[in-house]
């Protein structure tokens, strides 16, 4: 039993990153209205835990942000933006 659990730690260890590497992702956003709303979505991203860097263009629906991948993903970005009324997907 006590090695099968030490097997699936090691598993575990070795399918996911050992440290975090930071990576930039761009979000699509394209329900801004106005001028106030990158402000929301800039609040929305910075809350989340690992991310360093966001910055929102309203001209072009978008946010670049720079995180942490070991704290946080792509997914957790965009649940954060759909969290503040802003669904976003991420873009290619
Ligand atoms: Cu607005």
């Amino acid at each position: 039993m006590q090695k099968r659990t030490a097997l699936i730690a090691l598993a575990a260890a070795l399918s996911g990153p050992a440290w975090g590497a930071t990576q930039t992702v761009t979000l699509s956003v394209p329900g801004m209205t106005c001028a106030a709303c990158p402000i929301t979505v800039k609040k929305a991203l910075t809350k989340v835990d690992g991310v360093s860097k966001v910055e929102v263009s309203f001209e072009k629906q978008e946010a670049v942000v720079t995180f942490d991948d070991a704290k946080t993903s792509t997914a957790a970005l965009a649940q954060a933006t759909a969290n503040a009324g802003y669904p976003s997907t991420v873009k290619e």
